[in-house]
């Protein structure tokens, strides 16, 4: 398995909307496993194909310890008449967070990675997830919930930490022993 780069903010990538899996491949499943072990080096609790510069319908989420794969994952229905209001992060983001309301409770349709269909309810942080990450195979970003203001606050960050990430490319680094290595080839 390998970690893969992550693609940042201002990679087109990542606006770009995704392309519906046909058929649940070895190669499909090579990239899920490579999501999640970058995912977990990231510290992250869910990653989408795009972050990887990939426009497949596939995201991977694991919150606490609850895991799935999400194959053309669709929202069939929320709850929560009032939007939920949390902070949130992504990892093609990094450092920058913001409140974002969203339903409490999601309920959606995937394909798992033997392509079978299976239906997940989420709340709390599993409903937020779910939906962070579909929004990512739509090409949305949670800084675009955001107020003009706090957008407009968030962009500036990102606009002088953006030079830390040369081809809109993140390295993702594991810890060992408290030294860090690069996983990915330079
Ligand atoms: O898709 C991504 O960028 C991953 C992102 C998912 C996410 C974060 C917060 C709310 C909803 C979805 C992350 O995992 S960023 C890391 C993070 O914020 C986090 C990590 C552990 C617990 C809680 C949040
Ligand atoms: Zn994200």
């Amino acid at each position: 398995m390998s970690i893969l780069d992550i693609r940042v903010l201002g990679d087109p990538v990542l606006r770009k909307p995704t392309t519906p899996v046909i058929e649940v491949t070895d190669e499909l499943r090579r990239l899920i496993a490579n999501m999640f072990e970058t995912m977990y080096a990231a510290e992250g609790i869910g990653l989408a194909a795009p972050q990887v510069g990939r426009s497949d319908r596939v995201a991977v989420v694991d919150v606490e310890g609850a895991k799935y794969v999400l194959i053309n994952p669709r929202i069939v229905s929320t709850q929560g008449a009032a939007k939920e209001i949390a902070e949130e992060g992504c990892l093609s983001i990094p450092d920058i967070y913001g409140d974002v309301g969203r339903p409490a409770i999601v309920t959606i349709r995937a394909m798992d990675e033997n392509g079978t269909e299976y239906e997940a309810t989420g709340s709390e942080l599993l409903g937020r997830c779910f939906q962070h990450e579909i929004d990512h195979l739509d090409g949305k970003l949670f800084i675009d919930y955001l107020s003009p203001l706090k957008r407009k606050a968030a962009l500036s960050k990102w606009e002088k930490a953006k030079g830390e990430y040369p081809g809109s490319i993140r390295k993702v680094r594991t810890e060992v022993k408290g030294e860090h290595h690069r996983e990915t080839e330079m």
